[in-house]
């Protein structure tokens, strides 16, 4: 009977509950805009007893982890919270953001292709919506797998990870109901399939002058072990007040444009400056919004790599806009999509809403890069992501290599790494979870568009609070000159 409940949604039972839970800007969403022809149309729908899209019949049984089909196979557990909460925006306040366990994105799940996912959405009492997961990595049946898990339930479904790649998984929504406003403040993330048999290596493209002084293609190998980052793309549609704004969503006016939850998250901060001989009014970086050590794990953060490299980018558009995915100073490697190579030596690759792609590049200059959505409105809008590629800023690298402390070995770090990484960690939201051909990031610094308690379990793992981090280190390298010019005066 409970189950014949659920089945019986009706898309007018949705816009009531919609429009008491989420307001204005939900109700003008239904009927303002989606359903403008006809003022009347939600009462009609409600006086016939709603749409039932499908016979409730003819639902098929989903979600029965007991199948026989997963014997002898690895099941992974993929535990879920849906939750709403308040986080911070850009220049300032907040917004109402909608999330799986307190951070957007949620987690990352990574599996084997072939292993058996299950997963458990719960949605905690006084939750005040229904929430849902729509798994693109699954081969289940929609309905009702996906279906709304209401305030104080949960929800358990099992599939097989079939086909390697990557995938997002997205709420949805009240049964599809506001699923735009679910997704679009926060309730999205990734999978990542593994190939049963590896990744390829890689041949990057280069020539070379041979002993007869033709100038050839030589081919450069790399193994299919990769230092692996995850860029996740989506718009934010934002009232003033920070809540959804469907309104904005219809129209494409994009408020900012998130990579990994946060726009700009991925450029210099004041850390840099700091370590920049401690000139804060020498930015190296034209917008540097979230630059305070006030801001902890909002603060911006840079995606440090060493030379020559084999990276390996997961991506995602989980937005309502193309991405044109490009990095300022290099042309991608190759670009894999599902288990097939779409292009090599390429400078630029377009995902579509819901697509997703594999970037494999090495950076062979020290230097500075710039991931981008190549839409001038993406850009302008947080869709910048700095990679700095070896050892390539002089005063960083001076400050860096000159202090340290027992806690933090910046010198050896930094320098033992072929990269700040070992001195300042790369961003934790930056990294997916370990696989076998994963190369080990030689630090992480805790960082997250997530709520206070997720940034602490990032430090409990080991990850540096670089607002911790470096005024301990300068103070300690000022205590070690003072002590070395004392020594001095008296000798
Ligand atoms: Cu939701």
């Amino acid at each position: 009977m409970n189950k014949r409940m659920n089945l019986m949604f009706t898309i007018a039972a949705i816009a009531v509950m919609g429009g008491a839970l989420f307001g204005s800007s939900f109700t003008s969403q239904m009927t303002g805009l989606a359903l403008s022809t006809d003022a009347n149309v939600l009462q009609k729908i409600h006086d016939m007893g709603g749409l039932e899209l499908v016979m409730p019949a003819a639902f098929a049984e989903a979600g029965n982890c007991d199948s026989d089909e997963y014997a002898d196979r690895n099941v992974v557990e993929f535990p879920l919270t849906g939750v709403s909460t308040s986080l911070p925006r850009l220049g300032g306040g907040e917004f109402s953001a909608m999330t799986f366990n307190y951070q957007i994105p949620g987690p990352t799940l990574r599996v084997t292709q072939g292993d058996v996912v299950k997963m458990t959405l719960t949605v905690p009492e006084g939750e005040p919506t229904p929430h849902g997961n729509d798994m693109h990595a699954s081969q289940v049946t929609a309905v009702p797998t996906f279906g709304a898990v209401q305030p104080g339930t949960e929800k358990t479904y099992c599939y097989i990870a079939q086909v390697p790649g990557v995938y997002k998984y997205h709420c949805s929504g009240v049964n599809v109901a506001a699923m735009d406003q679910h997704v679009l403040q926060g309730m999205y993330g990734i999978a990542i399939v593994d190939p049963i048999d590896g990744y390829s290596k890689l041949a990057v493209e280069k020539t070379q002058v041979n002993e007869s002084g033709d100038v050839t293609r030589d081919r450069q190998f790399h193994s299919g072990d990769a230092l692996e980052w995850q860029l996740q793309y989506n718009q934010m549609y934002l009232t003033d007040a920070g809540t959804y704004d469907a309104t904005k969503m219809f129209a494409h006016d994009t408020t900012y444009t998130a990579v990994n939850g946060q726009p700009f998250g991925y450029v210099p901060n004041s850390i840099h400056n700091l370590l920049n001989n401690g000139d804060m009014d020498k930015n190296i970086f034209v917008a540097q919004p979230w630059n305070s050590m006030d801001l902890k794990q909002y603060q911006s953060q840079l995606l440090f790599t060493p030379t020559g490299v084999h990276n390996r980018i997961f991506v995602e558009n989980h937005g309502n806009e193309p991405v044109f995915f490009h990095i300022v100073g290099e042309i991608l490697d190759r670009v894999t999509q599902g288990s097939r190579v779409q292009s090599a030596g390429t400078e630029t690759w377009l995902l579509g809403g819901s697509q997703n792609m594999i970037v494999d590049v090495v950076f062979d200059e020290p230097g500075i890069y710039v991931a981008v959505n190549h839409d001038y409105a993406a850009i302008y809008t947080g869709a910048a992501t700095i990679f700095v590629a070896g050892l390539p800023l002089p005063n960083i690298n001076a400050t860096a290599t000159a202090i340290s402390t027992e806690k933090y070995d910046v010198i050896g770090g930094a320098v033992g790494a072929l990269a700040y990484s070992g001195a300042l960690g790369n961003p934790y939201d930056a990294i997916p979870p370990y696989g076998e051909q994963s190369i080990m990031h030689p630090a992480k610094n805790v960082h997250c568009m997530c709520a206070d308690g997720v940034a602490e379990a990032q430090a409990a793992e080991g990850a540096v609070e670089l607002w911790v981090a470096i005024p301990a280190i300068l103070e300690e390298s000022a205590r070690v000159a003072a002590e070395a010019a004392a020594v001095e005066a008296e000798g």
